[in-house]
């Protein structure tokens, strides 16, 4: 594959949801070896350090939403850095809980628009994250980012989205745990979705390479947004919400290597990742060698 320029933008965003930790998320993935891996590739690799939310009135506590002035101001903040880095290189995304995808999808989706390309989301998760504040019954921000890209209503006072991603180019895929809410609005979308009953089926190949040509034949640029939950939490314990029945080892690097071969993912987030609750760092190890696998890491060549 082509050398990129990796931007490691660490994002310790821990306010989607109570349970404290994944704070210490880019820690963890320096600590796994994330820089040395990809520079074994041949990629160059700028780590930005950790960001901070931009400057906000502290939560009351009040309301039906947990932390959502933390969250807004994460989410001004990774637009900008999104739209910058998307200029400069391939963006990497260290979370940091998946509210941090608020930003660095819509941030993505605003450089994709300016260079008038379409843009694709593949969204790798246990969950849909289709939520908005109105529809959650958690109150937890971090199961609503593809509402939110996607342009529903119900997101006043976060910076308004101006190039909604349209549905017909996001694909989640690993779904096993899906509100009631979120399956009624998802039915009436376009949105491609597939369940672990269906990878166990068809596996993994068939839905994500359908996915791939409609990327390329689009010339899209692809979004890939990496939950620790799309993994069986038995080899990724790493994660506030387990959900068992999750996408095995091999399915993961399976994805990521097909996503690599298709030379198209334009940028990246690892996410949910909550080094507290890990087992001495093998979620973290997993996630770093899932990065590998999408950035070009390979036993063998395969012959063309
Ligand atoms: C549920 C909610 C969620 C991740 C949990 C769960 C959302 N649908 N997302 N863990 N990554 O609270 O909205
Ligand atoms: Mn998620
Ligand atoms: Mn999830
Ligand atoms: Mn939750």
């Amino acid at each position: 594959m082509t050398h990129k320029t990796c931007i490691l933008i660490g994002a310790p965003v821990d306010s989607g949801k109570e349970r404290r930790g994944c704070l210490m998320g880019p820690d963890a993935y320096r600590t796994a070896g994330l820089a040395e891996a990809l520079t074994d590739l041949g990629h160059r690799v700028q780590d930005m350090g950790n960001l901070s939310p931009a400057a906000h009135t502290p939560d009351t506590g009040e309301g039906t939403l947990y932390r959502p002035n933390e969250t807004i101001a994460w989410t001004h903040r990774l637009i900008r850095v999104a739209e910058d880095a998307m200029a400069r290189g391939m963006p990497i995304f260290l979370g940091g809980d998946h509210a941090l995808s608020l930003g660095s999808v819509a941030g993505v989706a605003n450089h994709a628009a300016a260079r008038e390309r379409p843009q694709f989301v593949l969204w790798l998760d246990a969950h849909s994250d289709f939520h908005t504040p109105e529809s959650t019954a958690s109150g937890n921000l971090h199961g609503t980012p593809l509402g939110y890209v996607t342009g529903r209503a119900g997101f006043g006072g976060f910076p308004a989205i101006t190039n909604p991603i349209p549905q017909e180019n996001i694909c989640i895929i690993g779904l096993r745990s899906v509100d009631a809410a979120e399956r009624q609005a998802l039915q009436d979308t376009a949105i491609s979705r597939h369940d672990m009953r269906e990878i166990d089926e068809t596996g993994i190949a068939k839905p994500l390479a359908a996915f791939l040509d409609r990327v390329a034949a689009a010339n899209g640029l692809l979004h890939v947004s990496l939950d620790v939950d799309f993994l069986d939490p038995m080899i990724a314990p790493a994660v506030g919400t387990t959900v068992p029945g999750g996408a095995t080892i091999r399915e993961g690097h399976l994805a990521m290597e097909m996503i690599c071969d298709s030379g198209l993912m334009s940028s990246l987030d690892l996410v949910e990742l909550n080094p507290f609750l890990d087992d001495r760092g093998k979620t973290a190890q997993v996630m770093v060698d899932l990065a590998a696998s999408a950035l070009g890491r390979r036993v063998f060549d395969r012959p063309t």
